[in-house]
Formats: structure tokens, C-alpha cells, sequence
């Protein structure tokens, strides 16, 4: 009898425990970003990652509205058309899932289990939040603006619908959007229809999709979402610090072509140009570096893309015969460096450690 190849731990990619079917459940609605994507500066819709805790509400676009309210001076309520009419704007945005880079960690967490993929760069159009806050009227005793989608399940044993919050000088922030459009079409539903936040610089959760309701409170916002899920906990009873922008990180394009099921690479020897993308949500991208067995050089960095955009890079190498690793890092203008291990925190957030690819070059 043929017996079938055993599986290989492909790059650190391999879990030391199985995943459990919860995980798989989780994985395959919830998509990554094929690396090879990191080749093109704008993710195709389809290819985007994709984040959806409970179920892709099915929304009618004629009968929805925006509804501001709470601590406002006016209440106001908004159709899709209208929104569509006010003052347009188009940024060029990386999000990431806070939680990439999750099933990396040892012990894993068990939640999504991201490898390397929970991100994608999109241009998304819309209205800048600030004005319509600034048309509702924020009252001075506001303290956190409540952003509500029309997406409703039970995490944690809460019943909720999904929603987050901004601090009122966060959410007046010129950069923060209501966008109906992704990559100049209306956003697919998965991505939030017909109108969802976007939080440039943070982390994935604060981009509310199929936003239904903007509500200003006196008092500080003490949903699920943001006390007790998206916080770095060094163990189950600490309250941890609440996870805010997106770590410095860069991954690199996969050279040459792959092993179906390791996912390990394949080159000829001789010159091979790698490529990657470097971001931070803190500071623009100072330094990109390679590591070929362990042996850093700089990497050059492309024009940058915007304030909020991911960065090319590209390295030349010189590929000898045989195996070898590579790595990348990146380090932003304030000083911040990807560590080279990962910083394990029980619910997985923020890994930012180094990429590993095994690159075999062929003789
Ligand atoms: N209403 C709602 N908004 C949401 C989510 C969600 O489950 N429901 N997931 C959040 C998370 S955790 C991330 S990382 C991003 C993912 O956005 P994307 O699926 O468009 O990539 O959406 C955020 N907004
Ligand atoms: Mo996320």
C-alpha cells in the first residue's frame, strides 16, 4: 500500500498542536491576502483579507440609513445617495487584522488563525466622518464617539451587535472615512454595504463595516469588542492595554514558485530580485532589511504611496545552490523594529515578528 507524504512544518508555518475545527470553520470564512499580492499596490477586492465575527448582514441599500445621535446637538439621519452627495474623498489605506500572525505564537491562541495574510491595501471612497460630526454638533461633555454595525452574534457569551469606539479627537481625525466605494466600486457586501469606517493606521477592528449607527456618550464606551476583545493580556485576568495602531511590519513577495503543500520556495541560483511591502500605523517607514542565513543588508525602499500605504521595497540577491532562509524587517521613523520573535499575548494580537521563507536555489 502507498502510504501519503508526511506533512512538512512549512517555514513556521506548521502549528506545534492541530488546529481544531473551529479554526479551520473560522479560516475559511475568513480569507487572507495570498502573499504573491503583495506584488501589486492595490489588493483586488476578491483578494483582500477578510474579518467577519458573526454573519455578512444582507442589507437593503434603498431603505438604510445612518442615524447620528446621542450626546449631538442634531440628531441627524442620512440615506446612501445623500452621504454619496457630500464632499468625496479617496485614500489609499493598508489594513490588517490585529490578530495576523496569531497562529504563529506558542501556545497558540485559539481564535482566527492568521498566518501571515490578514492584510490588503485598497483605495477606499467616501466622506470624511469630522464634517458630519461637526454638522451634528458633539457635545463638550462627549467622550467617545460609538460606531455600530448591523452585524449582531455572541462572542464572549455576550450577545451584541458589533461596535467600536473612537475617542471624539480620534474620530475628528481629517483621515477617518465613511466609505461606500473600495477600489472605485461600491463596497462588496463582505466588506461592509453599502457604508463602513475607515480607521486609517489602526488596526482592522476599528474599521466598522455595514455601519448603521454613530452615537456620541458621556461616558467611555465599554462594549465587548473594545474591553474586553483587542487588548494585549499577558494572562487571562489581566485587563490589558487596548490595541490601537498597526505595528511596524513588512512581509516579502514569496520568490520563484512554491511547494503545493510546504508552500517552501523554489529559485534558479544566480540574481533574484525580492520584493515586499513594509507599513506602519505610527510613522512613516524609515528602513527595510533582508536576511539571507541570518545576515541583514539594507534593502531599497520605493517612493512612498501616501500617508496611509504600505511601501515596496525590493533587495538583489545572489542566489547560491542549496537552502536558505530568508527574512525581512522593517523599522519606522520613530524607531520602532520588528522583534524577531514574536511577543506571545493571550488573545494573539500584534505579532509583528520577522517573516522566515525557505528558499531552496536550485543548481
Ligand atoms: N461590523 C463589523 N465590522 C468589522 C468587523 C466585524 O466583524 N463586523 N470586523 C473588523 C475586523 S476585526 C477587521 S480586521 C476588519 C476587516 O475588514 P475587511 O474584512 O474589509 O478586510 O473589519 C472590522 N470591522
Ligand atoms: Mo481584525
Amino acid at each position: 500500500m502507498k502510504t501519503l507524504p508526511k506533512p512538512q512544518s512549512g517555514a513556521g508555518a506548521a502549528p506545534a498542536v492541530p488546529l481544531t475545527a473551529e479554526e479551520l470553520q473560522l479560516a475559511s470564512r475568513n480569507h487572507a491576502m495570498p502573499l504573491e499580492m503583495l506584488a501589486v499596490d492595490r489588493t483586488p477586492a476578491g483578494m483582500h483579507y477578510l474579518l467577519i465575527h458573526f454573519d455578512v448582514p444582507v442589507i437593503d441599500a434603498g431603505a438604510w440609513r445612518l442615524r447620528i445621535g446621542g450626546a449631538v446637538r442634531h440628531p441627524l439621519e442620512f440615506t446612501l445617495a445623500q452621504l454619496q452627495a457630500r464632499e468625496q474623498r479617496t485614500l489609499a489605506v493598508t489594513l490588517e487584522c490585529a490578530g495576523n500572525g496569531r497562529s504563529m505564537l506558542e501556545p497558540r491562541p485559539v481564535s482566527q488563525p492568521w498566518i501571515h495574510g490578514g492584510i490588503g491595501t485598497a483605495d477606499w471612497t467616501g466622506t470624511p466622518l469630522a464634517a458630519l460630526l461637526e454638522e451634528a454638533g458633539v457635545e463638550a461633555a462627549a467622550v467617545d464617539i460609538v460606531f455600530t454595525g448591523a452585524d449582531r452574534g455572541v462572542q464572549g457569551g455576550e450577545e451584541q451587535d458589533y461596535a467600536r469606539s473612537l475617542t471624539v479627537s480620534e474620530a475628528m481625525s481629517p483621515d477617518v472615512l465613511l466609505a461606500y466605494a473600495m477600489n472605485g466600486a461600491p463596497l462588496p457586501p463582505q466588506h461592509g454595504f453599502p457604508v463602513r469606517l475607515v480607521v486609517p493606521g489602526w488596526y482592522g477592528m476599528a474599521s466598522v463595516k455595514w455601519l448603521t449607527g454613530i452615537e456620541a456618550v458621556t461616558a467611555p464606551f465599554t462594549g465587548f469588542q473594545q474591553m474586553a476583545f483587542y487588548r494585549y493580556q499577558a494572562s487571562a485576568d489581566d485587563p490589558g492595554e487596548p490595541v490601537t495602531r498597526i505595528r511596524v511590519r513588512s512581509l516579502m513577495v514569496p520568490p520563484g514558485i512554491p511547494d503545493f503543500f510546504t508552500r517552501d520556495r523554489l529559485v534558479e541560483s544566480g540574481p533574484v530580485l525580492l520584493r515586499g511591502r513594509a507599513w506602519s500605523g505610527r510613522a512613516p517607514i524609515r528602513q527595510v532589511q533582508v536576511a539571507v542565513d541570518g545576515v541583514w543588508s539594507d534593502a531599497q525602499l520605493d517612493p512612498p504611496d501616501g500617508e496611509f500605504a504600505w511601501r515596496g521595497w525590493s533587495f538583489r540577491w545572489q542566489a547560491e545552490p542549496g537552502r536558505h532562509e530568508l527574512m525581512c524587517r522593517a523599522m519606522d521613523a520613530i524607531g520602532q523594529i520588528q522583534p524577531l520573535e514574536p511577543e506571545w499575548n493571550v488573545q494573539g494580537m500584534g505579532n509583528n515578528a520577522v517573516q522566515k521563507v525557505r528558499v531552496t536555489a536550485r543548481p
